[in-house]
């Protein structure tokens, strides 16, 4: 029932309902700045949005914070000739402590496996929470390879370095044992933030992250981030590369750094975001909580509905 409502009013020409019946404005989906659907139809709201590459990591499967009927969404609506899972797919680590394994998390699975089916190429770069996966460097699963880390050149011929990132997190290197303590703290505030925001949705607010505001205004987490940002910009420089993609730090980004490209993709826990690439090698990060927050006003709407007639 969510799912379908989730994605009612973005379904192809063929199958939509007449226009008044649609409810969200077809620019409204995502916080982005893609140029808006021309003319002949080829939006987001007529069809599949197409791109040359897409970067996600840090969903979380097999946690309750991992959104993944957004994600599902995401997965549906846009189509690539690259697909980079850039770590942390499965927690491995939560999944050890508790097992929580929804349908949702198989129908996430399962849509990864169909697109490496239909010809999208599919890379898994394995992350901290998925380390197990490192075990299983250059094969292949279901058409999905595993590999350590790539180099991908993009349509104007720059070459990013693309790897998790947690080997240049310092926790991580130097107290293993730190890095689950605040994995455990993290799990925590994210419960915290999910009530939170449950009430945020009853009240007819938008989303709003707790952690992400925790990690944006305490200074240390900002030098944190900042010097994660560094480690990774000066080691694809230190290979000669013009950039790096990684995940990790869950805070999406796309900035230079003494002139080497540094690009986060982000997570689908908190911020819902994906980097992609355009046909012209041009990057850019879509932000997906837009589109998720006006689907579950669509479903607060729907639920609403009979009460008012
Ligand atoms: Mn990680």
């Amino acid at each position: 029932m969510l799912r379908a409502l989730l994605t009612a009013p973005f379904r192809r020409s063929a199958d939509r309902p007449p226009a008044a019946a649609r409810r969200s404005p077809p620019t409204a989906w995502f916080a982005g700045a893609l140029p808006p659907p021309d003319a002949e139809g080829s939006g987001p709201e007529d069809g599949p949005l197409r791109v040359r590459t897409v970067w996600i990591s840090d969903l979380h499967l097999g946690t309750p914070g991992c959104q993944w009927a957004a994600l599902l969404d995401f997965l549906k609506t846009v189509e690539c000739d690259t697909l980079y899972l850039v770590g942390d797919i499965i927690d491995g680590w939560q999944l050890q402590r508790s097992w929580h394994w929804p349908q949702g998390h198989n129908d996430v699975v399962q849509k990864l496996l169909r697109k490496a089916r239909k010809g999208t190429r599919v890379v898994f770069v394995p992350g901290n929470h998925d380390e197990f996966a490192r075990k299983y460097l250059g094969l292949n699963f279901g058409g999905i390879e595993v590999v350590d880390e790539a180099v991908h050149r993009l349509a104007d011929g720059r070459r990013l370095l693309v790897t998790h990132g947690d080997l240049f997190d310092g926790v991580i290197q130097c107290a293993a044992w730190l890095a689950h303590v605040g994995d455990r703290a993290y799990e925590l505030t994210l419960k915290v933030n999910r009530h939170f925001n449950r009430l945020r949705a009853r009240l007819g607010l938008p989303y709003w992250s707790l952690s992400k505001y925790l990690k944006l205004k305490v200074k240390r987490a900002v030098s944190f981030i900042g010097d994660f940002e560094e480690a990774l910009a000066r080691e694809a420089r230190r290979r000669g590369l013009q950039g790096v993609v990684c995940g990790h730090i869950h805070h999406a980004e796309l900035r230079e750094i003494d002139g080497v490209l540094y690009a986060n993709d982000g997570d689908w826990v908190e911020s819902l975001t994906a980097l992609v690439e355009h046909p012209d090698g041009r990057l850019e990060i879509l932000d997906w909580s837009e589109r998720a927050t006006a689907a579950r006003r669509a479903v607060r709407q729907a639920a609403a509905a009979p009460a008012l007639r």
